[in-house]
């Protein structure tokens, strides 16, 4: 196998033998022929859209298909089974209509593949993975960017997903997708090109965070800041971890009046916030545990059921698979999965109803009881923005650092914990995604009235937090880049490629990533990208924060 598409790939050089993860090679053959299997629908459904057939359906399952392949959401190879022959009918559907709309036209090779559906599948898939290299005809630097593009496009497709499931979608961006993943085959291009590409990709990852802010702020209302227990209260409960608020709100309505208290983790912290939901689910009560990959742990502890909506889902523990229950395009062999877009959760509420629960004796009596603020987003701060103006023309603000992105297991993610810590009273830090939880229950105190550690939500919620970078560059009349604002990201999977790339698409500077640089990154790629927007790698929290300063 070979897969180097996350931070934690193996010696930061790629997955040969079984992935860090936890994925093994044979799903991750399924996966490349998967994603081999979609760039051959692409220009099945490119042609039919401009014979003006129906295209939409087919575009969301892309969407959803390719975010099956993504970091730690699906471990199940009879779901990727399943994925290439839906993505199959569908191409040889639409290639019938095309033919009987009179358009004859040969197709590629590509868009007429047949896998024999035998034992040699996997190898098949294994083929299909090294093609994307033979196409880059042997040019190291296009198959990192080509990589890259592919790896952004996944991350893009899972916002534009979500989006899709709260009826936001925008065409052009499903037309983006189509056109990418059938240019991934080219052999014409040039560096420039793919690195074209590869910022529009970021372009229209913006396309998507948008779409799935309207699709949250339109049905959940403008987040508020709201504090969050983390102290658990007695009796029945679920835990609803991934990133999928529509999911979460699905859960609600099912668990209401049934005696049964929901608790977020992970990625879902920020769902409190959303004063709709929050006004009509009393039993919306806290937040259990931390990042992803504590899960192992917390999971086991937790005395209810869980539901995994998306990423991250760690290869689960036998003792705690029976409660574990997954949806949308998670999975794993032998856990139980509740089909459909508005899941029936009644397997995962009998088993809540089935297991303890938190007995009194589990709960602490501090009074007040622990808990986190959230709810920081767009609205909420540009709200206030004539506070945060006002403090910084008086000298009361120095800087924000937006330190976000994801957490993972390695020891050099120390580096976040660290650099929060140490950043000066004068300054306000801006936090969103997983990676917070190496910092989100430190009591940072205020400048004035606004709090010094301000959870601005999800890592989709990027796109609150370029709305506040832009909304303060107008306030000030400057360009974003002379902010007093730093960026100090973290990245993971994925998404955290797509949301890099909006970055730099929108011309930010200055960006310090870590714990290490993507592998996926040639040595020329990096230079032109540290080159142009002067991306670098985190160094020491004290030298990185003296430089930020200065
Ligand atoms: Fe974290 Fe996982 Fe949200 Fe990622 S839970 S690591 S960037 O999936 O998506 O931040
Ligand atoms: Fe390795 Fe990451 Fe790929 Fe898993 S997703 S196989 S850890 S590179």
């Amino acid at each position: 196998m070979f897969c180097e598409q996350c931070e934690q790939t193996a010696s930061g050089q790629g997955c040969h033998q079984w992935g860090a993860c936890g994925k093994g090679p044979e799903v991750n053959a399924l996966q490349d022929l998967l994603v081999y299997v979609l760039r051959g629908l692409a220009p099945v459904v490119l042609k039919a859209e401009a014979l003006g057939l129906p295209v939409r359906e087919i575009n969301a399952f892309t969407c959803e298909a390719l975010f099956a392949t993504m970091t730690n959401v699906n471990f199940d190879g009879d779901r990727f089974k399943t994925y290439i022959r839906q993505a199959l009918d569908r191409r040889n559907s639409l290639q019938a209509a095309i033919a009987s709309a009179g358009d004859t036209e040969p197709w590629p090779a590509i868009a007429t593949y047949e896998p024999q559906w035998d034992e040699s599948l996997s190898s098949q898939g294994q083929d299909a993975s090294l093609l994307l290299l033979q196409e880059a005809e042997g040019n190291i630097d296009i198959f990192s960017l080509k990589l890259t593009t592919l790896y952004g496009l996944k991350g893009m497709v899972a916002y534009a997903s979500h989006a899709w499931e709260l009826g936001q979608w925008d065409d052009n961006l499903f037309h983006f997708t189509q056109e990418i993943l059938s240019k991934l085959g080219d052999t014409h291009l040039e560096v420039g090109d793919w690195v074209a590409l590869a910022l529009a990709v970021g372009q229209w990852n913006f396309r998507a965070m948008e779409l799935l802010d309207s699709g949250h702020t339109g049905t959940y209302g403008h987040p508020v800041p709201t504090p969050v227990p983390l102290t658990a209260q007695a009796g029945k409960a679920i835990l609803v971890s991934g990133h999928d608020i529509k999911h979460l709100a699905t859960l609600l309505e099912q668990t209401r009046d049934r005696g049964i208290t929901v608790y977020t983790h992970g990625e879902l912290l920020p769902a409190h916030g959303y004063p709709k939901l929050k006004a009509d689910n009393p039993h919306l009560y806290g937040h259990y545990g931390t990042a992803w990959q504590n899960q192992v742990h917390d999971f086991a502890k937790f005395p209810g059921a869980i539901v995994v909506t998306t990423n991250c889902l760690m290869p689960p523990h036998g003792e705690y698979s029976p409660k574990l229950f997954t949806v949308g395009a998670v999975g794993y062999q032998g856990l139980q999965y509740l089909e459909g877009e508005t899941p029936d959760f009644e397997p995962a509420i009998a088993k809540a109803l089935e297991l303890p629960g938190f007995a009194a004796s589990d709960v602490e009596t501090d009074q007040p009881p622990r808990s986190v603020l959230t709810g920081f987003a767009h609205q909420a701060v540009l709200g206030v923005a004539d506070q945060v103006i006002e403090a910084v023309k008086s000298g009361k603000i120095r800087h924000f650092f937006l330190v976000g992105g994801c957490d993972g297991a390695k020891p050099g993610r120390t580096y976040y914990t660290e650099f929060v810590e140490k950043v000066p009273e004068d300054c306000i830090v801006l936090t969103l995604a997983c990676g917070k939880f190496r910092f989100f229950d430190k009591n940072l105190g205020h400048i004035g009235e606004l709090p010094r550690l301000m959870d601005v939500g999800q890592c989709n919620d990027a796109y609150s937090a370029i709305q506040i970078a832009l909304g303060l560059a107008t306030a000030f009349d400057i360009g974003v880049n002379e902010l007093p604002l730093s960026m100090v990201l973290s990245w993971y999977e994925q998404k955290a490629v797509a949301v890099l790339l909006t970055l730099l698409h929108l011309g930010i500077k200055d960006i310090r990533l870590g714990p290490t640089l993507p592998a996926f990154l040639s040595p020329n790629v990096l230079a032109i990208l540290s080159q142009t927007y002067q991306l670098k790698a985190i160094t020491t929290p004290d030298a990185d924060l003296a430089a930020c300063l200065a």
